[in-house]
């Protein structure tokens, strides 16, 4: 096992063991209960955080609302010096930040660093973007008008992230919302909530080293009934949540009864179609990662394989040799290549898939197991798991945040697999392996994959930060990160403008006085 000194992490990142879970900045507070940071890794408790009664949060919410007042008016260029300031200190730290990512989260080294990497590309993204906050020009109908748009900020942005991307998805919604000029609270995952006070700390001093009031960056720790403060609040008009389906529904229904806007990131049923014109190396590759990667915990994961008939034995057959060799063990022993569940919830979920799968008629291929005994004492180290299935099933039709993999077979033309990837609630995450034109523009056209993300001959995860991020029907419709993703972090605003004598009607209309 690699030796990991978690008090080494904790003071480069500046945290502590004991933190106050409510933050506008410098200044720290929270007199709610505590919440414990416990390591999936081996079960250590790694800190206790104060959470944010209602008075802390109206705290936090005036302080906020004053500092937007002054952010607004900073422009936005100067707004992206103080992002690539960030995005500064975030290469600096990007070992203890991924370190503490990996512990408290469980995911690999590797990708706890890739995450922070992810949060670096956001930032360097988002400078450039605060010289581009573009609106369009029009032509006026009437003589001696000029029409155009522009972009405003918005206000306070409400950010509710979840546990298995404890700090990227942040840092997506917070970059571009600081350049819009936007100030931010972030109700981060009470499953880790300690990856997210080191966020705030590393936002404080940039935001301190530059003279900006406290409130651009908040921090409010809780469970449920602290995001509900955050989205039931007229004073905040967005909310950017990531998270399950059930959670997102609540949420939009919380912000849609005030009329606020949501950009919701939601769950996924991400599948990969495998046709007989697939590389079958390339296939087992993304195959295995998008499924295993991360323990199967990332929105992006996949848990559908489509394959064509010719093919299946053999894909079958590459897929249980490759599943043979993962090594499941501690996350930050670069060794191994699956770490473990977030919790025990998350190893009953696991559980009850396999179940299921068996009951409504599926074949286990690759056993699971939760594993005991040297190494795994926290209980929440699961083998990843294949089965063969239908389409139809219940389980398959459901999103399982684990590492259980369904292959499911199709005959005919491409469009057939299409239909099975599209018949499901959810559209994230898609993808095609294959050498063949007609079948990948197939899959690519208005005909093909209903999802927010489709690939050719890549996995359905490890989107780069450059597109946007986000997917259809129960996935909640938002798009977040790259493209234009920045413009729901800001209020559109037309201006007409006369220069005239006169004052001509649109539509041609007459009223003479
Ligand atoms: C998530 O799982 O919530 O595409 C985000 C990916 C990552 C982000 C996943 N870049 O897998």
């Amino acid at each position: 096992a690699p030796q990991f000194a978690i008090n080494d992490v904790l003071k480069d990142l500046n945290i502590e063991s004991t933190n106050f879970g409510v933050s506008t900045g410098s200044d720290c507070f929270g007199s709610g209960e505590e919440i414990i940071s416990k390591s999936p890794v081996d079960g250590a408790i790694i800190a206790k955080v104060s959470t944010a009664t209602s008075d802390d949060y109206e705290k936090t919410v005036s302080t906020s609302l004053n500092a937007f007042k002054e952010w607004r008016n900073t422009p936005a260029p100067q707004r992206g010096e103080i992002v690539r300031q960030f995005g500064n200190k975030l290469r600096e730290l990007k070992q203890p930040l991924g370190k503490l990512v990996s512990y408290e989260m469980g995911k690999s080294l590797q990708e706890g660093l890739g995450e922070v990497q992810e949060m670096i590309d956001i930032c360097d993204f988002a400078v450039g973007l605060s010289r581009q906050l573009h609106g369009l020009t029009m032509h006026s109908e009437r003589p001696g008008h000029r029409m155009y748009e522009q972009y405003h900020p918005l206000g306070v942005v409400g950010i509710i992230s979840a546990f298995n991307f404890p700090v990227a998805v942040w840092a997506w919604n917070t970059a571009l919302a600081w350049v819009c000029g936007d100030v931010c609270i972030w109700k981060p995952s009470e499953k880790t909530p300690l990856c997210a006070i080191a966020c705030q700390k590393i936002a404080a001093d940039v935001f301190k080293k530059n003279g900006l009031p406290e409130g651009i960056s908040c921090l409010i720790n809780g469970d449920y009934r602290v995001g509900e403060m955050l989205t039931t609040d007229t004073r905040v008009p967005l909310i950017s949540a990531t998270g399950s389906i059930r959670m997102g529904k609540i949420v939009a229904q919380a912000v849609g009864a005030r009329l606020g806007k949501s950009l919701l990131e939601l769950g996924g049923n991400n599948a990969i179609i495998v046709t007989p014109d697939a590389d079958i190396k390339m296939t087992v590759i993304g195959a295995v990662f998008g499924a295993v990667g991360t323990a199967g915990q990332r929105c992006t994961s996949t848990r559908r394989l489509i394959i064509h008939e010719s093919i299946y034995d053999k894909v079958k057959k590459a897929l249980v040799d490759a599943y043979a060799q993962l090594r499941i063990g501690n996350p930050l022993d670069e060794n191994n290549h699956v770490g473990p569940l977030i919790d025990s919830d998350a190893v009953e979920s696991y559980l009850r898939a396999l179940q299921n799968v068996v009951k409504e008629g599926g074949k286990i291929l690759v056993h699971g197991d939760v594993l005991s005994g040297d190494g795994y004492e926290s209980g929440c180290y699961v083998k990843p798991a294949i089965a063969e299935a239908e389409p139809e099933f219940k389980i398959v039709q459901e999103e399982t945040f684990a590492p259980v993999l369904y292959l499911l077979k199709y005959s005919g033309e491409v469009d057939k697999a299409i239909d099975i990837q599209n018949n499901v609630a959810q559209g994230l995450s898609s993808a095609i392996m294959t050498n063949n034109l007609r079948e990948a523009e197939r899959f690519l056209s208005a005909a093909g994959s209903d999802c927010g993300i489709a690939n050719v001959n890549i996995g359905t995860s490890g989107a780069e930060i450059g597109g946007a991020f986000g997917g259809e029907k129960e996935t909640g419709g938002g798009r977040e990160s790259g493209s234009d993703a920045w413009k729901v972090y800001m209020r559109r605003q037309t201006n007409t403008i006369n220069y005239t004598t006169e004052l001509p009607l649109a539509q041609g209309i007459k009223f003479d006085l």
